[in-house]
């Protein structure tokens, strides 16, 4: 069932997660937030965010108006938008390019796609593969021109994603578990801002657990998307323990029926020993409290980052066992072709992809849209 909470004004949101200015933050904040272990403490906190969200159901009409289109705006797969954010991408206009530069079907066409899609990041292997399929269909005499070419181009890669494209289903276990991981930078607090805002807006009680605690800078910044978005945010001081945090949370998670827990995690500690450390351990005591827990690794990916991406999810793995990606940055100068690489080197779903800095720019990972997104537009118009 829906449920309408008292919102900001559209408007009073920046584009950008800032943290508070520091004159702002109450001095005696953080010493109350130390004390830190006891569950007491957790619930406190809780009631303290809970009290400043109450269900509003005299909320203004435009309020409930706009919750709506950000519900249809959810539940539809939004496919306006995604050639908008991805055709800026170096990968999309070298496409593009490609196509315009040799409008006829002949080998230095394929040379050149097979160029485009390693610069493009999608990687060796993957673009030798499909590049000499398409080559072996081309002298069978498949296609009749290049444009036809470029539609088998299309299937080919949709393809390579479709096995990839499974959503994450929040629903069913109460409360949902979601760790996110990866390293420093990738866009890991903001992805958790906008999937709050994204799982509120479907209804869901959610709760936020902020343990990067390696920061005290990410401890604010999640706070501010919590409060942007109506969402209880559970944190203790600057340097507590991550593991200790989390295991509140869910504490206080289960103890308030909430739906999704989402808790955020460092992306870099003094060595890279301690941070796989710190997330086994974030892990084993989530499983004290539930054995499935938690029901989702989530692994943050920035889209600019190149085939380094594919190397960083290795690592991750072997010490937390990801259970599915977010490949965020993909907007503005991203490649793109990382997503079909990793697709191909770990076949894990890719849940969301991240199309721009604000709350509602994450998006459900759709293969079409995405593909259809970076090749020339005179195809999928069609
Ligand atoms: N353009 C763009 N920027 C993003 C996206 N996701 C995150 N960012 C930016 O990346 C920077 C780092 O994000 P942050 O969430 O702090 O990364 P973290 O260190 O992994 O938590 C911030 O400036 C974000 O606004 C995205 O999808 N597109
Ligand atoms: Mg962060």
């Amino acid at each position: 069932m829906l449920k309408f909470w008292k919102k900001k004004p559209a408007d009073a949101e920046p584009s950008q997660p800032t943290a508070p200015a520091p004159e702002s933050v109450p001095t005696t904040g953080f010493a109350h937030d130390t004390d830190a272990t006891s569950l007491d403490h957790a619930s406190t906190t809780l009631d303290e965010a809970l009290a400043e969200t109450p269900p509003a159901p005299d909320a203004p009409v435009e309020d409930e108006a706009s919750e709506l289109a950000a519900v249809v705006e959810a539940a539809v797969p939004a496919k306006r938008g995604w050639r908008e954010r991805l055709s800026g991408s170096s990968f999309a206009r070298g496409l593009t390019s490609l196509f315009v530069r040799h409008p006829k079907l002949d080998d230095d066409l394929l040379d050149e796609l097979e160029t485009t899609l390693i610069t493009g990041d999608v990687g060796v292997e993957a673009s030798t593969a499909l590049v000499e399929d398409l080559r072996k269909r081309m002298h069978k005499r498949e296609f009749a021109d290049a444009g036809a070419l470029l539609a088998a181009l299309r299937q080919s890669l949709i393809a390579m994603l479709r096995p990839v494209e499974k959503p994450l289903d929040v629903g069913g276990l109460k409360p949902h578990v979601i760790l996110t991981v990866g390293i420093n930078g990738v866009g890991k607090t903001t992805t958790i801002g906008k999937l709050a805002r994204r799982y509120r807006d479907e209804g869901r009680q959610v709760m936020l657990a902020a343990g990067d605690t390696f920061r005290a800078a990410a401890v604010e910044q999640l706070k501010t998307w919590g409060a942007r978005n109506n969402v209880p945010v559970i944190s203790q001081g600057q340097d507590a323990d991550s593991a200790s945090v989390i295991f509140d949370a869910l504490q206080a998670a289960r103890s308030r029926n909430v739906d999704v827990l989402i808790a955020d995690t460092a992306g870099r500690l003094h060595t890279q020993g301690g941070l796989m450390d710190e997330l086994g351990k974030i892990a084993r005591v989530l499983k004290k409290i539930d054995a499935d827990a938690p029901h989702e690794v989530l692994m943050v990916i920035d889209g600019t980052t190149g085939q380094n991406a594919v190397s960083q999810v290795r690592q991750f793995r072997q010490i937390v066992g990801v259970s599915g990606l977010v490949v965020t940055k993909l907007d503005g100068t991203a490649k793109g072709g990382v997503v079909f690489a990793l697709a191909r080197e770990f076949g894990l779903p890719i849940r969301y992809v991240g199309l721009g800095e604000t709350a509602t720019d994450l998006r459900v990972f759709d293969a079409e849209a995405y593909v259809d997104g970076l090749l020339p537009a005179s195809l999928s118009q069609g």
